[in-house]
């Protein structure tokens, strides 16, 4: 054999797959305990043995070979699309012990294709708790393929799989002889037509090209028009041939089954995951729990996050002013210390944060709480015209809206998708947080009631309250818009709780902050340099205006000087490119309660989110003579409007909160939905969308806090 050798890892969803992808690469693909967590493939290289290496494709979980969903179809391309770049040489069938049946089916419909397979079993713990008990090998001679039972959670089982790999690749071993199925008898001989037709390697092959011939994409047309008239002419019924395989299937594997697994106590025992969902999907309390545990969720971001954030911000102004005392004073220093620090320091701050969100998010998702909470949340999606599986999408879109609408892909009912697409940005993303942060710090009072509810806190988990209810809204409205014939059902299976792992967890939580600040950081410091130029420079005649007439005024007043330094700087800043920029947009911001800064900081928060906090801290420093030494929060306390009241008064910072939770305002964003939905229609409708929801919310509470 040569060429790159590639491995496919497939079978059902939450089976593994990652998990071993992980192990087997040393890479770090998101495992998490819940169906549907991989939507698109992933490739990482692993060492097999001293002389050989694979290419391991870590593909979306599937239940059957005949995809239903998007993240289905995508497996589907991969085992079935002939000229792929993709084509495994041999498919490892991840199959969880502890749910064999269903699982079999699936081995046994990859065994038919007629690529070399490896069973691989994983959940063997959990089935020995259930009391089942596998006979690997009996198993390993009625399939006809290798069986290796694996734990990738704790590495066991690894080198057996690698030399059976490597068996496989040495020996060149040819596929199982014989079919799992016979093909033929359930169709007729025609199949054997549309095999040669196609060069395919398998009659069962045959059968998905007849079935779906029409969506795969490598035929060409001159076969779509034979595949056409072959099935015509032998009054194919598709419907009818699957169903018909699909018993055989299981005939066989309920045979196999008897002889090889034995059950210890036939009626199941009640394992402890079903005992604690008695509790946790109970009608009432199940609920009641679910508001608790986003309640402290919210909580943990402020409290915890509290210490670490005053330490990171100290930090910051320490550097800020040794930096200030080090460098002589010149266009450099400004640049440093009012551009480039101020910027950085504005992101650094809320890592802790991010880490402390994503921490409990993974751990939501890694014991398996978070399929309970789709489970609980079904009845309301579902009237609002969204399922149970949004829930998903909308609790990662508090992470990152990105990702989230990946995740849609589970959802089957096309018209559940779009609109699920088209909210989920509505949930208050991570970019958000340090925008919430900055202006509840600003507005809302440091209090506690009942000594352990914060009203910070409490404010923010409104603000995320606010982005899913309006969500829902939105839904409702769309559902009514949108239109499709398609039924649609929730079915998910519950996975069994597990304890998180806490490596994932950490490894989760020091990525993402690194993302962030990498990510942020990159869109700020561009921002925050170009806004310094910006902020500095203007129209020269202007500026020499504003630079004689304080010459003068200090000449005239000297001991006036230092207030009338300050106010020389302010004056430069309104008459600078940025200063010209922000006013242009003042009749437009006004009715909401902003200033010209605040104008400034919308424009550059369009890009992304994170930019505001840049552009405040770029714009509170220009012409700082204090540069460096206050944080950007006493900055923006002290920042007062042309008739000397200050800016971040309750209104103008409620408004500014309502704006930012609804506005769309991430670039990324617009980019994924487009490829999701492939048109530019839906990224448009939902900028324009949000975009109105945003200004007439805050127009309205500005006025009525005013
Ligand atoms: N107890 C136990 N847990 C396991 C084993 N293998 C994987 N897990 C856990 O099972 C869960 C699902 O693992 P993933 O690797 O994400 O599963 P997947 O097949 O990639 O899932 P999808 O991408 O959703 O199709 C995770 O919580 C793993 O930690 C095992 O052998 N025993
Ligand atoms: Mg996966």
């Amino acid at each position: 054999m040569h060429g790159t050798f590639t491995i496919a890892l497939v079978g059902n969803p939450n089976s593994g797959k990652s998990s071993l992808f992980n192990t087997l690469t040393g890479l770090n693909q998101k495992v998490g305990n819940f169906p549907g967590v991989t939507v698109d493939k992933k490739t990482g290289v692993s060492r097999i043995n001293e002389t050989l290496s694979a290419n391991i494709i870590d593909l979306p979980g599937t239940y059957s070979l005949y995809p239903k969903s998007a993240d289905e179809q995508v497996t589907y391309e991969v085992l079935l699309n002939q000229k792929s770049a993709d084509r495994p040489k041999l498919i490892i069938v991840i199959a969880d012990a502890s749910n064999l049946k269903r699982n079999l089916l699936f081995c046994s419909q990859i065994i038919d294709l007629k690529i070399p397979v490896i069973i691989v079993l994983t959940m063997m713990d959990i089935a020995r708790q259930k009391g089942i008990t596998i006979d690997t090998e009996g198993l390993e001679r009625m399939m006809g393929v290798p069986v290796i039972s694996v734990n990738p959670r704790r590495n066991k089982g690894i080198p057996l799989l690698k030399k059976a790999i490597a068996d496989i690749y040495t020996e060149a071993k040819t596929p199982a002889a014989d079919d799992f199925i016979d093909i033929e008898s359930l169709t007729g001989k025609w199949i054997n037509e549309i095999r040669e037709l196609c060069g395919l390697e398998s009659n069962y092959a045959g059968l998905h090209v007849a079935c779906n011939y029409n969506e795969l994409r490598h035929l060409n047309a001159a076969q779509r028009i034979q595949i056409a008239a072959t099935l015509g002419e032998a009054k194919f019924h598709k419907s009818k041939v699957q169903a018909a395989e699909i018993m055989a299937r299981y005939q066989k594997i309920g045979q196999i089954m008897q002889q090889a697994v034995v059950e210890t106590s036939p009626q199941k025992r009640l394992v402890i995951s079903d005992r604690i969902d008695k509790v946790l999907l109970h009608p009432l309390y199940g609920n009641l729990i679910l508001l608790i545990v986003l309640f402290i969720l919210f909580q943990s971001i402020f409290s915890l996050a509290k210490f670490p954030m005053d330490w990171i911000e100290q930090g910051f102004s320490f550097i800020g002013s040794w930096l200030n005392t080090l460098l002589p004073n010149n266009f450099i220093k400004d640049l440093i210390v009012n551009g480039l620090l101020s910027g950085i320091s504005g992101v650094a701050v809320f890592v802790p944060q991010i880490m402390i969100l994503f921490g409990l998010i993974t751990i939501l998702e890694d014991s398996g709480y978070m399929a309970r909470i789709s489970f609980l949340t079904d009845r309301l999606m579902r009237s609002v015209g969204l399922n149970g599986r949004s829930v998903m999408p909308l609790i990662s879109g508090m992470a990152c809206a990105v990702p989230a609408i990946m995740a849609t892909r589970t959802i089957q009912n096309r018209k559940e998708r779009l609109i699920t697409i088209m909210v989920t940005p509505l949930m208050s993303c991570s970019a958000r947080l340090p925008v919430y942060t900055i202006l509840i710090a600003l507005v809302i009072p440091q209090r506690r009631y009942l000594g352990f509810i914060n009203l910070q806190g409490l404010v923010l988990m409104g603000l995320y309250l606010l982005g899913f209810f309006m969500a829902l809204l939105v839904s409702k409205v769309m559902s009514f818009v949108i239109k499709t014939k398609e039924r649609s059902f929730f079915l998910m299976e519950l996975p069994v709780y597990r304890p998180p792992r806490w490596k994932n967890v950490g490894i989760t939580m020091v990525e993402k902050a690194k993302i962030f600040v990498t990510d942020a950081g990159k869109i700020i410091v561009v921002i925050s340099l170009l806004l310094w130029a910006l902020a500095s420079f203007g129209p020269p005649a202007e500026m020499r205006k504003v630079e004689t007439k304080y010459e003068q005024l200090i000449k005239q007043y000297p001991a006036q000087a230092k207030e009338l330094e300050r106010k020389h700087a302010t004056e430069k800043l309104e008459h600078s490119f940025a200063g010209i920029m922000g006013h242009a947009f003042e009749p437009v911001i006004s009715p909401l309660g902003y200033d010209w800064k605040i104008g400034i900081a919308l424009i550059t928060s369009f890009a992304a989110r994170e930019a505001f906090v840049g552009t405040m801290a770029t714009l509170y420093s220009v012409g700082d003579d204090n540069a460096g030494r206050t944080t950007l929060h006493d900055k923006m306390r002290n920042a007062t409007r042309a008739d000397g009241s200050p800016v971040y008064t309750l209104s103008c910072g409620l408004s500014l909160l309502i704006f930012y939770v609804f506005a769309m305002q991430c670039m990324s964003t617009l980019a994924i939905v487009k490829r999701e939905t492939k048109s530019w229609k839906y990224p448009a409708i939902q900028f324009a969308y949000m975009f109105c929801i945003a200004y007439l919310s805050s127009l309205l509470v500005y006025q009525l806090f005013k």
